[in-house]
């Protein structure tokens, strides 16, 4: 890599919004595969529900490349995300109550035409290692 490819990727590649601070132990878990793999990222709390506005100016000067969206219950989090950009969305459904089917079921049954991937529940691990992969790709293109 020269060291121009390293200033184009010095912004925060992925942006992890979680609905609460209370998926804490879901979001820690991407942010460590992250930071192992010395990926730069930006953590927001946004709620889609309690905070639509902030969401929507969040996104509007968003710089990353992924999104990596956690949230329990009704989580509309991820598909609300999904609906204003066209970045792939990645969904990490959260247990905070139903063992974690209700939210699971909100991220995984989008409409068609706004995808969102969805990982395991309290799978935050695996939002940043399927983020690494995409990542990879857009790297390799852009080092042809
Ligand atoms: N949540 C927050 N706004 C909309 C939703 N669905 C989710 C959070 C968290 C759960 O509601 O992602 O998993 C409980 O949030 P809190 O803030 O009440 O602890």
């Amino acid at each position: 890599m020269t060291s121009k490819d390293e200033v184009e990727w010095n912004f925060p590649l992925v942006s992890i919004i979680a609905g609460s601070s209370s998926d804490k132990a879901v979001y820690e878990k991407t942010e460590n595969v992250l930071k192992e793999n010395g990926i730069n990222y930006d953590l927001q709390i946004i709620s889609a529900h309690r905070d639509p506005e902030k969401l929507e100016e969040y996104l509007r000067s968003c710089p990353a490349l992924i999104y990596i969206a956690v949230a329990g219950l009704s989580a509309a989090l991820p598909g609300v995300i999904a609906s204003k950009t066209e970045k792939p969305v990645i969904g990490v459904p959260v247990s905070a109550k139903l063992g974690g089917l209700d939210a699971l079921l909100s991220i995984v049954q989008m409409p068609p035409r706004v995808p969102v991937a969805c990982v395991g529940i309290d799978r935050g691990e695996n939002a940043a290692y399927l983020a690494l992969r995409i990542l990879a790709l857009l790297k390799k293109d852009q080092d042809k």
